[in-house]
């Protein structure tokens, strides 16, 4: 059984990956709008569609777990973005939070002695390490393209070929 603590700080998890299907839905349908970067649009919508299942997750092991999954409400993402390279800087500043957010879980379900939500969690935190990896490599190769043109279509080919994580289980 939960604990009271343990439930608001998983609820509190839902709402950020849900927060985080919202923003990257967002950034899928901005880039759906920009010419020539169709993969890295489709890159979008499955790292959206793959935050709901790290959302769904959660809500599964709090309810099974003889808590309550709490649905949020969820504030408007960003809608648009100055440039590709932004958006892409702004995935990576939104992994580094959402990864914060997860060792602080593991921290309070530490503190709690609760050893079969902090077992749960490490798949969060094995997840976290993949997906900032993936992040830092596709910013660092947006920094070495600048403004090429030839640069960016490769880009746009080579995202093709990434898979975002966690999209098992
Ligand atoms: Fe849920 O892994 Fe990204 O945020």
């Amino acid at each position: 059984m939960l604990s009271k603590v343990i439930q608001d700080a998983l609820n509190e998890q839902v709402r950020i990956e849900g927060e985080s299907s919202q923003v990257y839905l967002a950034m899928a349908s901005w880039a759906e709008i920009q010419p020539g970067i169709d993969n890295v649009t489709s890159f979008f919508y499955r790292h959206s569609d793959e935050e709901r299942m790290h959302m769904l997750k959660l809500v599964h092991f709090i309810n099974e777990r003889g808590g309550f999954a709490v649905i949020p409400s969820l504030p408007q993402p960003q809608l648009t973005y100055p440039s590709l390279k932004n958006a892409f800087q702004q995935l990576l500043k939104h992994e580094l939070f959402v990864s914060e957010s997860i060792n602080k879980l593991v921290d309070i379900a530490l503190q709690h002695k609760d050893y079969a939500t902090h077992n749960f969690l490490q798949w969060y935190v094995t997840e976290q390490i993949e997906e900032e990896a993936l992040a830092r490599t596709l910013n660092d190769k947006l920094e070495l393209i600048g403004d090429d043109k030839g640069g960016l279509y490769l880009f746009d080919r080579d995202i093709l070929s990434v898979s975002v994580m966690g999209g098992s289980e």
